[in-house]
């Protein structure tokens, strides 16, 4: 398999655990700031894993000590509103939300700004108990640009979200928790050993099955409850197309675990 030296990332390191990917976001001296590279970066190696038949989920983290404190503002300052059209970074990051595969945040220390906006764009979120997540772009005079004013309130509810945007504070880790922005809050050093945990977990499930879950999740959030059921219909009867079906349902009738293929 191709590591991050061999795909020339400066940015990032990619790693494969097994059949779990782990990208880790590598600036920090400027606390993982999300440069345009870097989330070119993120988005070429996501595309890689979600090629490699292997590999069945991945883990996005920042390291022990940051995951991201945002966008990079000196990256940012001068540009012009065509500036932002042209670079179509929109695009880029969007990407990080339609990775197929289950893609579990690992997040320590800051997650700010279009940091905090990366991990809510995964499918869950394993906090270390030093994580402080927010959106502090109101105190540069903009706001959020990648989901930030649209996942919280899907998340947390419309006034938790109103505090976060237009105060820009932070939300610990076990506020964020009681919250149900996060799945679990461990010790710092174990976060990307408990994500990983979760994603190997994640990798023993039918990879097609586990594609529509997430799919049909992540459209209970755009869609009205009518049709968010019908979609969730469909993609229950394709997986009887599946043969991971018949050997799931096999395999509990002769009292096995099931051996998924992905097909
Ligand atoms: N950008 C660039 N450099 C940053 C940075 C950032 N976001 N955050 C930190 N750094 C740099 C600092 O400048 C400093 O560099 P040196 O001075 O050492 O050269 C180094 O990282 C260490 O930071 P500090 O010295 O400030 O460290 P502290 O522990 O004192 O403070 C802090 C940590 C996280 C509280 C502080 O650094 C901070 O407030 N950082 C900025 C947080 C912030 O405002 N984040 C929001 C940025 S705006 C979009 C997608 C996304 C976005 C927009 C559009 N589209 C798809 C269209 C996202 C926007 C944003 O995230």
């Amino acid at each position: 398999m191709p590591d991050d030296t061999a795909m020339g990332y400066e940015n990032i390191l990619l790693d494969r655990d097994g059949p779990v990917g782990v990208v880790t976001l590598n600036r920090p001296k400027v606390l993982n700031a999300l440069s345009p590279a870097l989330i070119a970066e993120v988005t070429d190696a996501l595309s890689h894993l979600e090629d490699e038949v292997e590999i069945r989920a991945a883990v996005l983290t920042g390291g022990p000590r940051v995951f991201a404190a945002g966008a990079d503002i000196g990256d940012m300052a001068e540009r012009s509103p065509v500036d932002q059209l042209l670079r179509d970074q929109t695009g880029r990051w969007s990407r990080v939300a339609s990775f197929s595969k289950p893609l579990i945040a690992a997040v320590n220390g800051y997650a700010l700004g279009g940091g905090c906006e990366l991990a809510l764009m995964c499918d869950m979120i394993v906090a270390g108990d030093s994580a402080r997540f927010g959106q502090p772009e109101i105190n540069l005079g903009i706001i959020p640009g990648a989901g930030g004013t649209q996942r919280w309130p899907r998340t947390v509810g419309k006034y938790v979200a109103m505090e976060v945007n237009l105060i820009g504070g932070q939300v610990s880790a076990q506020r964020a928790y009681q919250l149900g922005l996060v799945n679990r809050v461990v010790p710092a050093e174990v976060t990307l050993r408990v994500a990983v945990d979760i994603a190997r977990q994640l990798a023993t499930k039918p990879p097609l099955a586990l594609r529509l879950a997430k799919e049909s999740v992540n459209k209970s959030l755009e869609t009205p409850l009518s049709e968010g059921l019908s979609n969730e219909r469909k993609n229950f009867y394709f997986l009887f197309a599946t043969e991971d079906q018949k050997e799931g349902m096999r395999a509990f009738l002769e009292k096995r675990r099931g051996e998924f293929k992905g097909r």
